[in-house]
């Protein structure tokens, strides 16, 4: 269910929806994942058991390949059975009491998903609230940097290919943060 949305002057859409990540039909969905793409537990292994065993099999072969992802960036596999046709695997930061950099990793989990989204063309993508589940990131938080990158990105790349941006929220609480902040910040 659609709960709030902005239309940038270019004509780009940030939506916050309530809902499951999962079955999202999108270009892309972003996965909130750990440096090693072990799908174990949230939204992550959510998105494993919902799209199959191929997504955790190609995690596997990027992480033997190129290595952990570091904090803040980004690996990209398909989206076996999902709707989508691509996970954005974002390692977000985990929260160590707010001295260790975790906005700014945070901001640039968000911010590479969306420009990886942009240069493979796609036009839209479906986030989580990374970090702020298993990861211990502050809720409000979250929802203020990551409306906040979005808006950010949309402003900085009118002419992106990627026209919809969504927030997929699952608990109530953090619709009503995300709810907040693209009416404040958008
Ligand atoms: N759809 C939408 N949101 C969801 C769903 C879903 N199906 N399932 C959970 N959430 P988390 P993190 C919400 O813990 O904090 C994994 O083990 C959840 O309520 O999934 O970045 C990874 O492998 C919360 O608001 O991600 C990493 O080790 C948000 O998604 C670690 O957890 C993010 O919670 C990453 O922790």
């Amino acid at each position: 269910t659609l709960r709030a949305e902005h239309h940038t002057d270019a004509g780009q859409a940030i939506q916050v929806r309530q809902g499951d990540l999962t079955r999202e039909t999108v270009d892309a969905v972003v996965n909130a994942a750990n440096a090693h793409l072990a799908h174990g537990g949230g939204v992550a292994a959510a998105i494993v058991r919902a799209g199959g065993q191929a997504i955790q099999d190609e995690s596997d072969r990027w992480v033997a390949e190129n290595g952990p992802v570091p904090t803040g960036q980004v690996a990209v596999t398909g989206a076996g059975a999902l709707p989508a046709r691509h996970v954005i695997h974002a390692v977000g930061p985990i929260w160590e009491g707010g001295d260790a950099d975790e906005d700014t990793l945070l901001h640039s989990a968000v911010w590479q998903s969306l420009l990886k989204a942009h240069a493979l063309r796609l036009a839209s993508i479906a986030l989580p609230a990374i970090s702020s589940g298993i990861f211990g990131f502050p809720k409000a938080r979250c929802a203020a940097i990551l409306i906040g990158t979005a808006l950010e990105f949309c402003e900085r790349n009118p002419d992106s290919p990627l026209r919809q941006i969504r927030f997929v929220l699952r608990d109530a609480e953090s619709v009503s943060l995300f709810e907040a902040q693209l009416r404040r910040q958008g």
